[in-house]
């Protein structure tokens, strides 16, 4: 953005005859220019169907809006960022559900241990009323919530020590989860040692031994470079996550209609494109994961959904997520407690 500025200083300083019809357009100060941070290095399908997007969109409305791109926790951590988007200090943020969800609690919603069977049931609710109901409690903080949700995956559980075959091999693990109440408590309820970290500090609590095993979709486990510190994955699905693309509110108001609407268009059509990555990205992951050192294992689920079940969690989380998101979620997935 500097040089960019820099560059249009020297453009001003030549003489205006003839000039003016032949300036490049990248050389006109853009009407809006925001700002858009996430977490996650270029590599990942976030960040290039993102990168995508924002080139549209610049197309699309002649250079008026200008997206820049902070990947890579560039501008701190996932708590920061959600602070930045509130404030208006950046327009964009892409939180899994787990992180929105330490503003706009219902937000975890999805990410209820065990309640996702497949990407049938997830696009269904979250495309419909589920999504919908999460996106109504967004716009009561100040945040606008862009309608198709992109997809980071089911979560998996890795680990250095030793591998996971049944529930009964985390007790006491030692496992780094997200900034996550709904986290946390779901770890306890089996028996784990769970602690919040931002996910910028993820590889290196691994590295030095602070926790044992962590736990996230394999895509991210492969662009994170994670199996660099961890031995083990054990292929759980307990959570389905994914991100929202969220912007501040008060600027997502502010910028005029047709202007909004190639952007959400943009977006929108950026995220579907990103959920058909992932997918992708999932029929090969773990083959290449394995070439690279992890050890897979594929734990049944029952031993964790019963512990689950005794430990109270479903009941608990039924009431704090209420009667409505719980029996939205339940129309989804069929009866959890
Ligand atoms: C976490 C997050 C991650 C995502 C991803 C890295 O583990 O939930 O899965 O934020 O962007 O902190």
């Amino acid at each position: 953005i500097l040089s960019r500025r820099r560059a249009l200083q020297a453009l001003s300083a030549l003489p205006a005859a003839g000039l003016i019809g032949a300036m490049p357009r990248v050389a006109r100060a853009a009407e809006f220019s925001l700002k858009y941070g996430n977490n996650l290095p270029l590599t990942h399908p976030l960040n290039i169907r993102a990168q995508e997007a924002a080139e549209r969109i610049a197309k699309e409305t002649g250079g008026r809006v200008e997206i820049a791109i902070f990947p890579n926790n560039q501008l701190g951590g996932d708590t920061d960022m959600l602070a930045q988007v509130r404030s208006g200090a950046i327009t964009f943020f892409t939180p899994s559900a787990l992180v929105a969800a330490t503003l706009v609690p219902v937000a975890a919603i999805n990410a209820v241990g065990f309640a996702f069977a497949d990407y049938d049931q997830v696009w269904k609710a979250m495309d419909g009323s589920l999504g919908a109901h999460v996106r109504v409690a967004m716009a009561k903080v100040g945040l606008h919530a862009f309608e198709k949700m992109w997809d980071n995956g089911f979560r998996q559980i890795t680990s250095g020590a030793k591998p996971i075959e049944s529930a009964k091999d985390i007790d006491g693990l030692k496992i780094r989860v997200p900034v996550s109440p709904l986290s946390i408590s779901m770890f306890k309820a089996l028996a784990a040692s769970p602690a919040s970290l931002q996910f910028s500090e993820v590889y290196s609590s691994l590295q030095t031994r602070i926790v044992d095993a962590q736990e996230n979709p394999l895509p991210i486990i492969q662009v994170a470079k994670l199996y660099e510190v961890q031995k083990y994955c054990a292929i759980s699905n307990h959570i389905w996550d994914g991100f929202w693309f969220i912007a501040n509110g008060r600027a997502w108001q502010a910028l005029p209609a047709d202007l909004k609407t190639i952007i959400a268009n943009a977006i929108n059509d950026a995220g579907l494109k990103q959920r058909e990555d992932i997918k992708a990205f999932n029929a090969t992951v773990q083959s290449d994961l394995q070439a690279k050192g992890l050890t897979f294992t594929k734990p049944a689920p029952d031993s964790f959904r019963a512990k689950l079940r005794e430990a109270g969690f479903y009941g608990e989380w039924k009431t704090r997520f209420g009667e409505e998101a719980w029996g939205l979620l339940e129309t989804a997935v069929g009866k959890l407690a």
